[in-house]
């Protein structure tokens, strides 16, 4: 048996059912081109989900792995992580083999985005599953008359089975901008970073690939092209606050997101950028 792909209705909303014969799954939304779900073969569910996300096809989703751009959070005037994770994308290839699935989204400027953000741009996420790998390819291409500026982030929301027993494995020595501390700066000097208060924080150039450790399963996270990495969790307050999270959807998820944040890219007219991020099943 091949993998397969298949056109899916995912709570009313036109998604893409991607499988493996060794088992690999993942479900990747139009809207946003967002992944909702990944599964490697004979394990479990590893991205989060939120139960009260809202499948409108304009509300950001919840949960997953949401595509911030042309801007990451509320580093601009845009709206929070920009327009990208709200619009439908088209899809543009579709490859299986037999021990891999492949599917490319598209998103090209229109009439409302040059609304808010007045470039050219096409941005294509190409989604892979192969093995116990997940792999991600967001590239930008600046096809207007002039240089444009943007952050961006792949938003992974990693299903974890109890956040403060998680440990993220790597971080150590890195410098980051601390969000819940008035963005001051710092450097991280634990050996291993576990999540017991809100967390929220853009660490600069990381150059090396992390390690999601749990009780009986690991992860591997490796970025390449996007210099920055994001962990936060809303912890107990803020997960209230969210409408689409329930209480205690804290526990169940962790983001640790690809991005580019400290510096904007600035791409002059024609060029074209890229950045990845692989998740490996351990
Ligand atoms: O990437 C972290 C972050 O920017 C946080 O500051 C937090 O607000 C989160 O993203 C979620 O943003 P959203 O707009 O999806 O509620």
């Amino acid at each position: 048996m091949a993998a397969k792909i298949e056109h899916i209705d995912h709570h009313g909303q036109p998604a893409l059912h991607l499988a493996t014969a060794a088992g690999a799954r993942a479900v990747v939304a139009l809207q946003g081109a967002q992944v909702l779900s990944w599964s490697p073969p004979g394990g479990g569910e590893r991205l989060y989900l939120s139960p009260r996300a809202v499948f409108d096809g304009s509300t950001p989703i919840r949960g997953g792995i949401p595509v911030c751009f042309p801007q990451f959070a509320d580093l601009g005037p845009l709206t929070a992580h920009g327009f990208a994770r709200t619009l439908r994308w088209t899809l543009a290839t579709e490859r299986t083999g037999d021990d891999f699935a492949l599917v490319s989204l598209r998103l090209v400027d229109d009439d409302a985005t040059r609304a808010v953000w007045p470039h050219g741009f096409a941005a294509e996420l190409s989604v892979l599953i192969e093995d116990s790998r997940l792999d991600l390819e967001l590239e930008i291409d600046n096809t207007g008359g002039e240089a444009f500026d943007f952050t961006a982030a792949l938003h992974t929301y990693l299903g974890v089975r109890e956040v403060e027993e998680s440990r993220i494995e790597g971080l150590h020595g890195f410098e980051y901008r601390d969000k819940t501390d008035a963005n001051r700066i710092r450097r991280d000097s634990g050996d291993v970073l576990v999540i017991e208060a809100e967390t929220d924080r853009v660490y600069h150039d990381v150059n090396r690939p992390l390690l999601l450790r749990e009780y009986d399963r690991s992860l591997g996270i490796n970025g390449d092209g996007f210099p920055d990495v994001v962990v936060w969790n809303p912890w107990v307050e803020r997960s209230a606050a969210i409408a689409d999270l329930p209480d205690d959807g804290f526990r169940r998820m962790l983001c640790i997101e690809a991005a580019v944040a400290r510096q904007p890219v600035r791409l002059p007219a024609g060029e074209s950028w890229w950045g990845r991020q692989t998740l490996v099943a351990l």
